[in-house]
C-alpha cells in the first residue's frame, strides 16, 4: 500500500512471540527476565484478529519474519532481530503457510500487514571474533560486513559503520553503502513483499544504515515504510524523511511522555517539539506516533495512574501522524525496560473489558469517523489552540482533543479554547464521557475538566454512524 493509502490507517504493534499462541493454551508462562521464545506464533495471532480489530486497529506490525539462529546460552532471538538467512523463515512463528494465511485474513477484514525488517546486521550467537561469517544465507563472507568497531554516536560515519553490539550476541554489521549489498536488499524486499502481500515495512535501526540505501530499499519495496530513527532530536530525524516514507516519531515521544507521567510535568518541551517536527519534516503526517514500544518502559512502569494514561493515549491515537500502539497497552501492561516490557498478552486473558482497551476502541472509532466525514481530516495539521503547565488543547479537523496531566485525583477546572472552528451555539459531544455543551461565540468552548480525565469532542450532529454516544 502507498503512503497515501496508510495516513488514516492506525496500527496494533506485536512481537509475534508473545502476542497469541496457535494452540490457544491460555496459561502457558512466559518469563520475560528468561529472554527465550514463549510460543507467540501467526496461526495465534490469526486467532486473536477480532480481539485487535474490536479496539478499531485496522493494521497490525509484526516481528521480523526472518529465519535466526537457534543457539540461545545468552537469549534466544524471539524478537527476530538477530537474522542469519534473508531467505527462509523462523520457523518458530510458522510456515509459510501460515504467514500467507494471516495477510490473507488482514485482506479479508480490509486490515493492512506491516512488516519489521533488518538490513543494517545479522545476528551472531557469540562476539564478534567468533563469526564464522559462512553460516550467514547469502552475505556469506567477512567482505561485507564492516570490521568491528564500537559505536561513537557523535559521529555518524560511526553510527553507520561501526557494529550496535560487539560483545556477546554480536550484530555483524553490513556494508550497505556497497552496490551489491544494496542490490541483494533491494531484491529481497521486492520479492518478499510481493511473496506474503506485505501492505507496509519498518526498517529498523534505520539510522545505522546509510541514507542512499534506506531510500533505494523504499523505492524497491514500492510499499509505504516507517524507519526507525532512534533519536529524539527532530533536526536529526525529520531529514530522513527526504528517504524514506515515514519515521517513527521519537522527538515527540520523549517530551509526550516527561509531560503526563506525573502531574508535576509540563506541557512546553512537547509543544516546542510538535512546532520543530511540524517545521523541519517533509510530511509529519506520515510519521508514527506512538507512546510504547518494545524497547523502552512502558508507561504504566512510571505512574498506574488510568487517567494519566488515558491521556497518553488520546494524544498517540489523535496527534497527527498514523498512531502505533504497542500489544500490552490497553492492558496496562507496566514492564519496564527490555526485556521486562515484553509480557506475553494472552497472560491478560486478552480482556476486553479492560478499561484502557475501550478506550483505545473510542479514540479509534473518532478518528475513522472523522476521517470518512472529512477528506481533508487526516491531512489537516492539529493546530495547538491551547496550552498551559498541565493542559493541551488540540484541534485537528471538527474534533477538539483536550488534554491535561492532573492526574486521577484532580478536582474540577475549567478551561476556555477559543476558535475552536465550531459554529456559535453548536452542539458538540464529549465522545469519551458522552456528555454535550455547546460552543459559543467564535467557536468558544469552555471545557470542564474533572478526575484528570480527557475529552474529545466531535459535532453531536454528525456523530451518526460513529458508534459513539448514539442512543
Ligand atoms: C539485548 C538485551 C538488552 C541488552 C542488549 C545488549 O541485548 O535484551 O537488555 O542491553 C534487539 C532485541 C534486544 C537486544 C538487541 C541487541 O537486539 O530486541 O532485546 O537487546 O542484541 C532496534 C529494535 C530493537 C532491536 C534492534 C537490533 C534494533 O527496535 O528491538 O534489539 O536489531 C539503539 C539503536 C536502535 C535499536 C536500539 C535497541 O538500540 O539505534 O535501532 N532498536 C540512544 C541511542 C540509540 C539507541 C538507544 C537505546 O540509545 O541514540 O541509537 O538505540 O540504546 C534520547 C536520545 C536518543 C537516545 C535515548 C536513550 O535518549 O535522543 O538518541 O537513544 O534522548
Ligand atoms: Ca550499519
Amino acid at each position: 500500500a502507498t503512503p497515501d493509502e496508510w495516513r488514516s490507517r492506525s496500527i496494533y504493534q506485536v512481537l509475534t512471540d508473545r502476542f497469541a499462541r496457535g494452540d490457544g493454551s491460555p496459561d502457558a508462562p512466559c518469563d520475560t527476565g528468561a529472554r527465550k521464545y514463549c510460543g507467540g506464533n501467526y496461526r495465534g495471532l490469526i486467532s486473536q484478529l477480532d480481539y485487535i480489530q474490536g479496539m478499531g486497529f485496522d493494521s497490525v506490525w509484526i516481528s521480523p519474519i526472518t529465519k535466526q539462529f537457534e543457539d540461545d546460552w545468552n537469549g534466544a532471538p524471539y524478537h527476530g532481530y538477530w537474522q542469519t538467512d534473508l531467505y527462509a523463515l523462523n520457523e518458530h512463528f510458522g510456515t509459510e503457510e501460515d504467514l500467507r494465511a494471516l495477510a490473507d485474513e488482514l485482506h479479508a477484514r480490509g486490515m493492512f500487514l506491516m512488516v519489521d525488517v533488518v538490513i543494517n546486521h545479522n545476528g551472531w550467537p557469540g562476539d564478534a571474533a567468533s563469526i564464522d561469517y559462512s553460516q550467514f544465507n547469502p552475505f556469506n563472507s567477512s567482505d561485507y560486513y564492516h570490521p568491528p568497531c564500537e559505536i561513537n554516536y557523535d559521529d555518524q560515519t560511526s553510527v553507520e559503520q561501526c557494529w550496535l553490539y560487539t560483545g556477546a550476541n554480536a550484530l555483524p554489521d553490513l556494508k550497505t553503502e556497497d552496490p551489491h549489498v544494496s542490490q541483494v536488499h533491494n531484491d529481497w524486499i521486492a520479492d518478499l513483499v510481493s511473496k506474503y502481500s506485505i501492505d507496509g515495512l519498518r526498517i529498523d535501526t534505520t539510522k545505522h544504515v546509510d541514507k542512499p540505501a534506506i531510500g533505494s530499499f523504499n523505492d524497491a519495496a514500492g510499499v509505504y515504510a516507517v524507519g526507525e530513527v532512534y533519536h529524539g532530536d527532530p533536526a536529526y530525524t525529520c531529514p530522513y524523511q527526504d528517504w524514506v516514507d515515514g519515521v517513527l516519531n521519537f522527538p515527540v515521544y520523549y517530551p509526550l511522555i516527561d509531560a503526563f507521567k506525573s502531574p508535576s510535568g509540563t506541557m512546553w518541551s512537547l509543544v516546542d517539539n510538535i512546532n520543530k517536527v511540524f517545521q523541519t519534516c517533509n510530511d509529519p503526517r506520515l510519521l508514527g506516533t506512538f507512546s510504547e514500544n518494545h524497547d523502552i518502559p512502558r508507561f504504566a512502569s512510571y505512574t498506574q495512574d488510568l487517567a494519566l494514561a488515558k491521556n497518553v493515549l488520546a494524544f498517540t491515537i489523535l496527534f497527527d501522524g498514523i498512531p502505533i500502539v504497542y500489544a500490552g497497552q490497553e492492558q496496562q501492561y507496566s514492564g519496564d525496560s527490555d526485556p521486562y516490557n515484553r509480557e506475553a498478552l494472552w497472560l491478560s486473558g486478552f480482556n476486553t473489558d479492560a478499561p484502557l482497551y475501550k478506550h483505545i476502541a473510542a479514540c479509534n472509532r473518532i478518528r475513522s469517523h472523522a476521517v470518512s466525514n472529512d477528506d481533508a481530516y487526516i491531512t489537516t495539521p492539529t493546530d495547538i489552540k491551547y496550552s498551559d503547565d498541565h493542559t493541551l488543547a488540540l484541534v485537528k479537523g471538527a474534533v477538539t482533543t483536550v488534554l491535561t496531566n492532573a492526574g486521577a485525583n484532580a478536582g474540577e477546572t475549567t478551561v476556555t479554547v477559543e476558535a475552536t472552528g465550531y459554529a456559535s451555539g453548536e452542539q458538540v459531544t464529549d465522545v469519551l464521557s458522552c456528555e454535550s455543551i455547546a460552543a459559543s461565540d467564535g467557536g468558544r468552548l469552555s471545557v470542564t475538566l474533572n478526575q484528570g480525565l480527557p475529552r474529545v469532542f466531535f459535532p453531536t450532529d454528525a456523530l451518526a454512524g460513529s458508534g459513539l454516544c448514539e442512543n
